[in-house]
């Protein structure tokens, strides 16, 4: 069949109000970068003549500007799902211009084809290259891809001409079957290939082929600050503790990181060590310090949903491709971050917190208990089927104003029974054994930041009794201290004794 080629103005023409769409890619790499924008520029006009406009987006997580910004931006914004990381967008969600459902990322693709999203209207597929009979090589991330195509009404292709058509043979294109006829997922090591390298699609569905002509856009990390590389460093020498001691076997497990300067700063750590073995990644994003890794052959195999490189990294990553070529594995993310394979291979995961309680609860995407940062991403899948689930943050945040060890969390994401180890700027707080008076002890003593380890004690004296000792009333002092004084320590727990 004859790709129909057509402007992204032209198919933006094709959208009606309330159209779902299904998208490509995994952060920013596999997004599309050009119909959504034009459906933004159209929704534009159809405000400015008084008509109501919005479409509605799922993905595998967040996206680019392309998308969450400029939708947000212009009110274009109706239900969004699963993850969304921009600051436009984040506006959006906490005044209530748009529908957002926080999900795992590993639960969206089943949810859609369960049918609790209701149609898709429109997949939008970002491609390296397509042929006439309907196969796609997919580009730098997948996200839930095999799902919204299969049940899109209609398909857009994006054909991107800066991807190489060498990246033949870096995906591993699945879509699993719902129950009761879903069966084992046999992946048994991080390199196991189980589905196609091309998504097959069906032709008759694609209105339109737009060519673009882009890198992903992604920022290259800015040097961790003194605090990022103390919590990177608390990090790799747990691991290398637990290696010692023979926690972890000698061939070392399958690391999974999330994103952002803490991560890649960990990451970067765990090359400088000599004692480590090399290792392999299980991961949903591979960010620039895997391809250094690569390079000095510590990490041999990264298993992953995208590879969120800048676009400095994404270019050498394309003139070198033979090298990395078989060392790098790109799924979908109901595969990437599934369950049953995480627990399965015994994965270690890391993830950042933007608070946490004295009795091991993480709260990732909250501020303050109510507006609505990011998302949970890919953090509870990984955290709660975990060999060990580390969570880090630094002890305090706005210039020690905000403690990010609390009483109790104002938002819980994962409960103490996920978590295992967490990590500050200050210490490690080991939680496995424990019960919740001596996890309060360990995490206290180990990370909570100076400036209120005396306050946190004497909340630990105010409960009275139970087996995790709160005082209901007094549990969100801290934050009620800084939404009245601008500083939670000003707390004052007098008026609960
Ligand atoms: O505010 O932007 O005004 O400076 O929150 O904080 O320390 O820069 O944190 O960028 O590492 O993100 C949890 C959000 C951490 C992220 C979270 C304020 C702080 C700052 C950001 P400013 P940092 P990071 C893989 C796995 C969930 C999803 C996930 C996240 C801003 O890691 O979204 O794990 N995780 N996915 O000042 C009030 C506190 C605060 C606070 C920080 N306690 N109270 N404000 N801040 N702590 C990826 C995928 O799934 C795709």
């Amino acid at each position: 069949m004859a790709l129909n080629f057509m402007t992204a103005e032209e198919a933006a023409q094709m959208i009606n109000h309330n159209d779902t769409f299904g998208l490509s890619g995994f952060t920013a790499p596999g997004t599309p970068k050009a119909i959504i924008e034009e459906v933004a520029k159209r929704a534009e006009k159809e405000h400015e003549a008084g008509n109501e406009f919005k479409i509605n987006v799922f993905t595998g997580a967040s996206t680019n500007d392309h998308v969450d910004g400029i939708l947000a931006r212009t009110n274009t914004m109706g239900r969004r799902a699963p993850y969304q990381n921009t600051p436009d967008l984040r506006k959006r969600i906490n005044s209530h211009d748009a529908h957002y459902n926080d999900r795992h990322l590993s639960e969206m693709a089943q949810e859609v084809r369960y049918g609790f999203y209701g149609d898709i209207d429109y997949a939008i597929i970002e491609a390296a290259d397509v042929t006439p009979d309907g196969e796609v090589l997919l580009g730098t991330g997948l996200g839930n891809i095999p799902t919204y195509a299969a049940k899109a009404k209609k398909i857009f292709i994006e054909l991107n001409e800066a991807l190489p058509k060498t990246l033949y043979g870096m995906h591993d294109v699945v879509l699993l079957q719902d129950p009761p006829y879903r069966r084992e997922i046999p992946i048994f090591t991080p390199s196991d290939r189980i589905g196609s390298p091309t998504l097959k699609i069906d032709m008759n569905k694609v209105v339109g082929v737009v060519k673009t002509n882009s890198l992903d856009g992604v920022k290259p990390f800015t040097e961790p600050d003194e605090v990022s590389k103390q919590i990177g460093s608390n990090v790799v020498n747990f691991l290398l503790s637990e290696y010692r001691r023979g926690r972890l076997p000698k061939e070392f497990l399958p690391l999974q990181s999330g994103v952002g300067n803490v991560a890649n700063a960990v990451l970067y750590d765990l090359g400088e060590s000599n004692e480590l073995p090399k290792f392999r990644m299980y991961t949903e994003v591979v960010q620039d310090a895997v391809l250094e890794l690569m390079k000095k052959e510590k990490c041999v195999f990264a298993s992953t949903c995208s590879m969120t490189f800048s676009d400095e990294t994404e270019r050498e990553l394309f003139s070198n491709l033979d090298f990395f070529h078989d060392k790098i594995l790109m799924r979908p993310a109901e595969i990437s971050n599934n369950p049953e394979v995480i627990r399965r291979l015994g994965v270690i995961a890391m993830n950042t917190a933007l608070e946490a309680d004295i009795f091991g609860g993480v709260n990732s995407t909250h501020v303050l208990g109510t507006r609505m940062m990011n998302g949970i991403g890919g953090s509870g899948d990984f955290t709660r089927n975990a060999y060990i689930s580390i969570f880090s943050c630094p002890s305090v945040t706005k210039g020690g104003l905000i403690s990010n060890i609390v009483p109790m969390v104002a938002h819980a994401d994962h409960s103490e029974h996920s978590v295992d180890i967490l990590v500050t700027d200050q210490g490690v707080a080991d939680l496995r054994g424990k019960d919740p008076v001596q996890r309060a002890e360990e995490i206290i003593t180990n990370c909570a930041h100076p400036l209120y380890k005396e306050l946190l004690w004497d909340y630990l004296k105010l409960g009275k009794g139970g087996q995790t000792p709160h005082s209901l009333a007094a549990a969100f002092a801290f934050h009620t201290a800084f939404a009245e004084h601008g500083d939670m320590q000003k707390t004052d727990f007098s008026k609960y004794c």
